[in-house]
């Protein structure tokens, strides 16, 4: 496919996925507003148009709630109730709490890595890069601020009480790799409870259930919303009492980051000193608590169980978040594990891309969603990562490899490894959008 080719594919992948404002994350698997695939169809879309970018993340801070937590989903009104489980009754009881927004009460209770202030600045960047838009994508970025600030706060206070610089998570979904083996010794210590029964929608539209997170794994999953809604969603009361409570690394370091682009945006906005003084203190802490949770045996940032007391080892892309923090002492390690057989050295592969698990790691699995199959979205988060710490090589090759892998133009969600063969949704808006941002050139 030629790149002018995919590049309009790719528009009309987000265009097919507009419900007017916002974009599902995918047409039949995921038909609600994602929070972090939100910030990352902004990316995508701001080479189109700036307003629209804007516009989507607008409506995914609209429902922001009031303690500063952005949620996971925002739920689509129009989506037929057995399209998605759980959706939006069964999370009504906890969006309706004191901390829920003032706007109907469409969202559920739990929140994703904090990528938003990244994708806010580069709706500006690439509105200066095309030379139009650039005065509307200042104002929204003013207008914004105290909301990306509300939500960096909300972090860094509830979901890390202890102020280790990590942030906390009370549901795997939280960490956005959901079924990852990251979290499988801290999901087998979950004991579930009596709940209804449940049918599963996502089963029905994919080819293969392996593609999918397993019964055992769902079960801990709608378990651990049971467990989270029955308290209001309050954090205070869920680090007494949730059976899952961890340290996500790759969540850290996105928050690390997104607070260094702040600093940018506050900038731009006229904020007080006393906010850049904080988010500073922020990003310390950040990398001090991730300097923690290095592995020198593995070579990677491993998780942390607050409720087992121990960390959770597992070889994932995770693992790289000193890279995706900007760690300048961790660089040469990580880019070394990078290139090893372990991620993108193996011969084996389709294409030298790093698989969401190390085919190394005990609990890979090539066509099981996060435990090991290539994700296009991570592939942009290292990209841009590898670039901001001056591997552009290394970062252009990615791109490349990515953009090959892509050519296939189904927009999967996320790819076999060995194969290549596309898995999960097709025209998956995540994935149009950052081949949207890499056709585009650098903004
Ligand atoms: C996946 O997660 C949802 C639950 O949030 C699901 O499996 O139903 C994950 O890949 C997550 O990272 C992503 O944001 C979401 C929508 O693409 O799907």
């Amino acid at each position: 496919m030629r790149p002018e080719d995919m590049m309009a594919r790719a528009a009309q992948v987000l265009r097919e996925n507009d419900m007017g404002g916002w974009t599902r994350a995918s047409p039949t698997l995921y038909p609600h507003q994602w929070s972090w695939d939100s910030a990352f169809i902004a990316i995508g879309l701001a080479h189109v148009d700036t307003g629209r970018a804007a516009e989507e993340m607008r409506s995914l801070l609209a429902h922001q709630w009031k303690n500063g937590k952005v949620p996971h989903i925002v739920f689509n009104p129009e989506a037929p109730p057995e399209s998605y489980f759980p959706g939006p009754e069964h999370w009504a009881s906890a969006a309706e709490g004191e901390a829920s927004p003032s706007t109907p009460a469409r969202t559920s209770g739990l929140c994703q890595p904090p990528v938003h202030a990244i994708a806010a600045l580069r709706i500006l960047k690439a509105a200066e890069a095309r030379g139009e838009g650039v005065i509307e994508a200042r104002k929204f970025l003013r207008e914004i601020y105290p909301k990306l600030l509300a939500w960096h706060r909300y972090l860094a206070t509830r979901r890390d009480p202890e102020e280790s610089g990590l942030v906390t998570i009370f549901h795997p979904w939280e960490s956005g790799t959901d079924n990852s083996p990251r979290w499988v010794p801290a999901l087998e210590r979950v004991e579930v409870g009596e709940m209804p029964g449940y049918e599963r929608p996502d089963l029905n539209h994919v080819p293969d259930p392996s593609e999918r997170p397993t019964g055992y794994e769902y079960d801990r999953f709608i378990w651990l919303v049971e467990v989270i809604k029955r308290v209001g969603c309050d954090e205070a009361t869920l680090y007494e009492t949730s059976p899952f409570l961890a340290k996500d690394v790759l969540a850290s370091a996105i928050l690390v980051r997104a607070n260094e682009v702040l600093l940018d945006i506050a900038g731009l906005a006229g904020a007080p000193e006393d906010d850049r003084t904080q988010i500073k203190a922020w990003i310390e802490r950040g990398h001090r608590g991730l300097n923690e949770r290095w592995d020198p045996t593995l070579g990677l940032c491993l998780d942390y169980d607050l409720r087992a007391g121990e960390p959770l080892v597992s070889r994932t892309i995770a693992g790289f978040a000193p890279l995706i923090a900007g760690s300048a002492d961790r660089l040469k390690t990580l880019l070394g594990i990078l290139d090893s057989h372990a991620f993108t050295g193996s011969p084996d592969l389709r294409w030298p891309l790093p698989p969401s698990t190390s085919p190394e790691d005990p609990g890979f699995h090539p066509r099981s969603y996060w435990r090991g199959p290539v994700w296009p979205v991570m592939n942009w988060l290292l990209w841009w990562s590898l670039d901001m710490c001056g591997e552009r090589k290394r970062a252009a090759l990615l791109r490349d490899h990515t953009l090959a892998q892509l050519s296939d133009g189904c927009f999967g969600e996320y790819y076999e490894p060995f194969t290549g063969e596309a898995l999960g949704s097709n025209d998956q808006s995540w994935t149009a959008a950052v081949a949207l941002d890499w056709l585009a050139g650098k903004p």
